[in-house]
């Protein structure tokens, strides 16, 4: 066994004169995120790609393992690959797995087995869980840990203004084949990042959020 080391957490004398403004820029700019799907083809820059991933690598997880990996496609051939292989399995989504209700709460979304956006936008960057670390040792709140990385990249990306979306073919197995990822890297999530197109359009539906007395409760 090693003693844990400290060091004093300087931080904490960081004087923050006005956070109620600063959250609340916080706040306008991530309520302005939306869910793209028409991309324009608009290149972005690798080291702004290299910031995100950054901002995400600066999420907590469990034991510090850092349970994530983020491939970024700019290459053309394989994200033609992988829109093939993902439309090839929402085809089979649309046409057959999808029960009624899932269907029918899909429906004000518009969303169909078409993902052109796989091949437009600049980047495709696919999430990775590592269900153990590459030198085999255990990780701890998979799930958890590498939703908060994604949540982090996602709000980067929105500071950037850059368009994302959180894209989950079902089921993603293929996307492991065709990067060529190791046995123990498990498909999370597909993000597109891009520029939306001039003529995107976003559904109404997504837009509504729960009002604040239904989703916090204080006791
Ligand atoms: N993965 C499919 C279907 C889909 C499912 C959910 I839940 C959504 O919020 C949106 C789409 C697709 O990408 O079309």
């Amino acid at each position: 066994m090693t003693a844990p080391r400290f060091v004093p957490f300087v931080d904490r004398h960081l004087p923050v004169p006005d956070a109620a403004t600063a959250v609340a820029a916080f706040e306008q700019a991530l309520r302005r995120r939306r869910s793209v799907r028409q991309f324009s083809d608009r290149p972005v820059e690798r080291s702004l790609l290299e910031a995100l991933v950054r901002c995400a690598h600066t999420a907590p997880s469990g034991a510090n393992k850092q349970p994530w990996r983020f491939v970024c496609v700019q290459d053309p051939a394989i994200k033609a690959r992988i829109r093939t292989a993902a439309e090839a399995e929402e085809r089979e989504f649309y046409g057959r797995r999808a029960n009624d209700e899932w269907r029918r709460d899909l429906e004000p979304l518009g969303t169909d087995e078409h993902k052109e956006f796989l091949t437009v936008a600049p980047w495709l960057v696919v999430v990775f869980q590592l269900t153990k670390t590459d030198d085999g040792g255990q990780v701890y709140y998979l799930k958890e840990s590498v939703g908060l990385a994604c949540g982090m990249f996602l709000a980067a990306a929105q500071l950037a203004g850059l368009a994302t979306l959180t894209h989950t073919p079902s089921p993603m197995a293929f996307l492991g084949e065709i990067l060529g990822r190791p046995a123990h890297e498990r498909p999370f999530l597909l993000i597109p990042v891009g520029y939306a197109a001039d003529a995107c359009e976003v559904p109404v539906a997504a837009m509504q959020r729960r009002p604040l007395s239904e989703v916090m409760v204080v006791v």
